[in-house]
């Protein structure tokens, strides 16, 4: 008796995960009809719906990287604040080099960074709207006496980054800083999804250039020194400060986020005598993007390091952290726009993004601070913020005030850290 109902219970069994095993493979059958008929009859959508699903993995696989707890990097409280002396404007021209992290006159995130050696300049991105171009163009006019330009990078194609580089036409006369000046050489990103109006016009201003004697290279031939690209570039004669190349995964790799097709750089000031230092730039890189930056390049610990994708708390992960070490840090943004989101943690700088980078220095700079979004309303928070090294000494001076972060009222207001 007992054996039969076991029988008859196991039969049971067996048919009810036949059942579902059925179940299963129709769905998945179903499914793949279904995507064979989007692909072959809708392919638009197709691919509108399969870069909605790599969208949403890229966001779970960061979800992954911002909250784990348990890769807490060494660093300590702010253990690498030195201080860093405060300069003079007048000496900021004549000094050995000099970076700047530009305001851009509006409410908007943007970035823009000036280096200068000499009358070697190098301007990396141009946001963070078409009106910019004259903020960024009178601020360069301070500094470039020659009209050139040698190095201008596009980072990656997104408005805030490249805007200026197209301007306006203001009576006929074209605003943007590749009408405006003779430019050198232009190293552009490598890959972009984006067809905008504004990539499409920042095409039109390279192209501009390129008439008028610039050479482009993507960041790509650079790496591989293709077509007479380098991947280091001596900004002085002696060859002390090069501006480095680094190689980004997402150069020739496909991505559904635009940011981590960002141009990244290294800049390296090796002196015959005294310390070699190192300050670095990644665009917009986010935190996928800068796994395989630490994985691809031997990264040096960094006296400066402008804030990922303007304090994001998508960027700035602690992997990266914990290689460069950063002893000083500039946020490109408009600190506590609401541009983005309205979750007030997640404005730029994020409460995240300084949850990790106190962990290494309390010298965090930022360029602009947002009074009202809706009112447009805006002002300076250190305003354009200047690093300079002068008699090989490392030197900060802001437009505003070189108040550090932690120390503003609108830090006190918004946002927690570097507690004592
Ligand atoms: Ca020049
Ligand atoms: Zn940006």
């Amino acid at each position: 008796m007992a054996t039969k109902k076991k029988g008859r219970t196991s039969a049971k069994k067996k048919r009810f995960i036949a059942r579902v095993a059925a179940v299963i493979v129709t769905i998945i059958l179903l499914l793949v009809i279904a995507a064979l008929v989007l692909y072959f009859f809708f392919p638009e959508t197709f691919y509108k719906l399969y870069d909605k699903a790599k969208a949403a993995y890229l966001e779970y696989t960061k979800t992954l990287y911002y909250d784990s707890d348990d890769d807490d990097p060494e660093g300590t409280e702010g253990v690498n604040s030195q201080p860093v002396p405060e300069g003079e404007l007048a000496d900021i021209a004549t000094s050995q080099f000099s970076i700047h992290f530009l305001q851009l006159g509006n409410k908007y995130t943007g970035d823009s960074t000036l280096i200068k050696c000499g009358d070697t300049e190098v301007l990396i991105d141009a946001g963070s709207r078409k009106s910019s171009a004259s903020t960024i163009s009178a601020y360069i006019d301070q500094y470039c006496t020659d009209g050139t330009l040698e190095y201008v990078i596009a980072t990656h194609a997104h408005q805030d980054h490249i805007a200026g580089f197209v301007g306006n036409s203001d009576g006929g006369t074209k605003t943007g800083i590749l009408y405006r000046y003779n430019i050198g050489t232009i190293i552009e990103f490598s890959g972009h999804n984006t067809d905008s109006q504004i990539y499409k016009d920042y095409v039109a201003a390279t192209e501009f250039a390129e008439e008028r004697g610039a050479t482009v290279y993507t960041a790509t031939q650079c790496w591989y020194e293709r077509d007479g690209a380098s991947k280091s570039y001596a900004l002085n004669d002696d060859g002390t400060l090069t501006l480095n190349v680094l190689y980004n995964y997402y150069y020739e790799n496909e991505t559904a986020d635009e940011n981590d097709y960002s141009v990244c750089v290294l800049l390296s000031y090796t002196p015959a005598e005294g310390e070699a230092s190192h300050y670095l730039f990644t665009g917009d890189l986010e935190g996928d993007g800068e796994s395989h930056l630490v994985d691809d390049n031997q990264l040096p610990k960094v006296k400066l390091f402008k804030g990922g994708h303007h304090g994001s708390k998508t960027s700035t992960t602690d992997k990266l952290l914990s290689v460069i070490q950063p002893e000083n840090i500039a946020v490109c943004c408009c600190a506590g726009a609401t541009e983005y989101t309205d979750n007030p943690d997640n404005t730029f700088p994020t409460q995240a993004f300084i949850d990790r980078v106190s962990k290494y220095t309390e010298n965090v700079y930022v360029t602009t601070m947002c009074i009202d979004y809706d009112a447009g309303t805006f002002e300076p928070m250190n305003g354009d913020i200047v690093f300079y090294i002068d008699e090989n000494q490392l030197k900060l001076w802001c437009s505003n005030n070189t108040t550090k972060l932690k120390d503003t009222e609108w830090f006190k207001a918004n946002r927690t850290g570097w507690t004592d």
